[in-house]
C-alpha cells in the first residue's frame, strides 16, 4: 500500500484538468471517487463524484473518509471520461472548516443557464458549539465549474448527500439525508427552502442516507442506499408525488459480496438508455473508505419496476478495437478463469486475467471492429508453452486467432496476424487450449 499512498499524496501530472481516461469498471483508473452523481447537461454526461483521499500526515481522520475538494468527469461514449480538475476546494467555502476533510456526497443540476453544486462539508464551529454537517451552494456558468460557493449554507437544513430534482412544472426539489431522508421544495434562487423539510420514513428501521430521486412516465422514484442486513444496499420507493407518500417497492442493487460498507448510486437516462452510477472499493480491497465509482446498465420491467442490477467489471459503454482492451474487465468468465493485480503495492496499476487450466475463458462484450485489422497485440506473461484462440461472439463462434506462445519471464508484448472478420460491435473470447496465460490487456491494429 506504501506506493500507493505516495501516488496520492503527490498526484502530480495525474490530477491535472483535461486529461482523458479510457475505462471500464471503475471508471476512473487514477485516483479514488465515490459517490457518483451523474447528470446529462448539453448532450454529454457529467459525473460529481466525492473525491476519497489518504490526507497529509497529521490531518483529516485516520480510517475514515477524508476528502478535500471535488473534480467533475464527463464523457459521451460512457468508456472515455474527461477529468475537468478540482471544481471546489474545502478552503475556498466561507462557511466550512477548511480542515475538517468532509466535502462528502455532492449533486450538480442547472437552471436558467446556471450550474448548482449541492455539496455537505462540516461548518466552521459554531458559537454553541455545533459543528455538524450543512448543504452548501456553489455556482458556476459551466457545468465543469469553477463553482463559486455562497456566503452561507442553506438555512434550516443539516445533514449530508444532497441530492436536487426540477419537476417538469419548474419547481425544484431538495432532499437529503441524517439517518432518515429530508426533502423540502427550494425557492426559485437555488439557495432557500421553500417549505418545511420532510421526513420519509421507508423502510422505517435502519440507517438509510443517499437519496436519488428521478421522475420516469409519471412516477417518482425515491432511492437510497439502507442497512437492511450488514452493510448499504441499493432501494427504492416510488410515489405519484416529489414529496410523497412514498411505498417501498425493491432492492435495486444488493449488498456488496466483498463487505464494502457504503455505496452511493445515481440514476440516469442517457440517450435512450438507463444507467446505474455507484461505487465500491476496487483500488482498496482492505479500506472501504478508498472507493471507485462504477456503471452498469439499469432496466425497467413494463409495470415500472426496477430490475435488480448486478455489479460487473465490464459496466458500459462500446471500446475501440484499436484502444488498449482491459480483458481482466471481464463481461464473463469460466469459473477457473481469476484476476489479480498487476502491481499489489500500487493497485492504480490495474489488473490482468489468469487462464490457468486449459477450457478456461474470458468474455469481453461490446468492441467497435472494422474489418481492415490485421493484428491483435497482446501483453501476457506465459507460465508454460500454451496456446489461445481468440473467438468473435460465441464460445464457438468464428476463430478469429489460435496462438502458440512459448514460455516468457514476465510480462511482454507481441503482436500476431488475426484472420479476416466482418466489421461491426463483437464480443470476444479468449480460451484457452493449453497452459498457463496471464493476460493484461489486448489491442488490434
Ligand atoms: O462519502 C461519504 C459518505 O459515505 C456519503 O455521504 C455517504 O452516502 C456514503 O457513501
Amino acid at each position: 500500500m506504501k506506493n500507493l499512498i505516495s501516488n496520492i499524496l503527490v498526484p502530480g501530472a495525474l490530477l491535472l484538468s483535461g486529461i482523458s481516461v479510457s475505462a471500464q469498471n471503475p471508471l476512473i483508473q487514477d485516483q479514488f471517487t465515490a459517490d457518483p452523481s451523474a447528470r446529462v447537461f448539453n448532450g454529454k454526461i457529467y459525473i460529481y463524484p466525492s473525491h476519497d483521499i489518504v490526507p497529509p500526515e497529521g490531518e483529516g481522520r485516520a480510517d475514515w473518509f477524508n476528502m478535500e475538494d471535488y473534480h467533475v468527469f464527463s464523457s459521451e461514449d460512457l468508456t472515455n471520461w474527461t477529468d475537468h480538475g478540482v471544481i471546489l476546494d474545502q478552503k475556498d467555502v466561507p462557511w466550512a472548516d477548511s480542515k475538517a476533510y468532509s466535502m462528502w456526497a455532492p449533486d450538480a443540476i442547472e437552471k436558467g443557464g446556471k450550474y448548482y453544486l449541492y455539496f455537505p462539508t462540516r461548518q466552521k464551529a459554531a458559537k454553541d458549539g455545533e459543528a455538524g454537517f450543512s448543504i452548501g451552494v456553489a455556482i458556476a456558468e459551466s457545468p465543469e465549474g469553477p463553482f463559486l460557493p455562497q456566503d452561507q449554507s442553506i438555512e434550516g437544513v443539516k445533514g449530508i448527500d444532497p441530492n436536487v430534482f426540477i419537476d417538469a412544472d419548474g419547481q425544484t426539489y431538495l432532499y437529503w439525508s441524517r439517518d432518515k431522508i429530508y426533502g423540502a421544495k427550494l425557492k426559485d434562487n437555488m439557495l432557500e427552502l421553500a417549505s418545511e423539510p420532510m421526513i420519509f420514513e421507508v423502510p422505517k428501521k435502519g440507517h438509510i442516507e443517499g437519496p436519488w430521486l428521478f421522475e420516469r412516465k409519471g412516477t417518482y422514484y425515491l432511492t437510497y442506499p439502507h442497512v437492511a442486513n450488514n452493510t448499504e444496499r441499493l432501494e427504492y420507493a416510488t410515489s405519484d408525488n416529489p414529496l410523497g407518500p412514498f411505498d417501498h417497492r425493491g432492492v435495486i442493487m444488493d449488498e456488496s459480496p466483498t463487505g464494502v460498507w457504503t455505496n452511493h448510486h445515481s440514476i440516469v437516462d442517457y440517450k435512450h438508455q438507463w444507467y446505474l452510477f455507484y461505487h465500491h472499493a476496487d483500488f482498496s480491497p482492505d479500506f472501504d473508505k478508498l472507493r471507485s465509482i462504477r456503471a452498469d446498465s439499469l432496466f425497467f420491467e413494463d409495470n415500472g419496476t426496477i430490475q435488480k442490477v448486478e455489479p460487473t467489471f465490464r459496466g458500459v459503454g462500446i471500446v475501440q478495437a484499436n484502444d488498449k482492451i482491459q480483458i481482466d474487465r471481464f463481461s464473463e468468465k469460466s469459473e477457473r478463469a481469476s484476476i489479480a493485480f498487476n502491481d499489489t503495492e500500487n493497485t492504480f496499476e490495474g489488473w490482468h486475467i489468469v487462464l490457468n487450466e486449459p477450457g478456461s475463458w474470458v468474455r469481453f462484450n461490446s468492441v467497435e471492429m472494422e474489418g481492415a485489422l490485421e493484428q491483435i497485440d497482446l501483453r501476457f506473461d506465459a507460465k508454460a508453452e500454451s496456446t489461445l484462440e481468440v473467438r468473435l461472439d460465441a464460445e464457438d463462434g468464428p476463430l478469429l486467432a489460435e496462438i502458440d506462445f512459448s514460455e516468457s519471464s514476465g510480462f511482454k508484448n507481441e503482436k500476431f496476424n488475426i484472420q479476416k472478420f466482418r466489421s461491426g460491435v463483437h464480443d470476444l473470447f479468449f480460451i484457452l487450449r493449453k497452459g498457463n496465460l496471464k493476460i493484461d490487456w489486448v489491442r488490434f491494429e
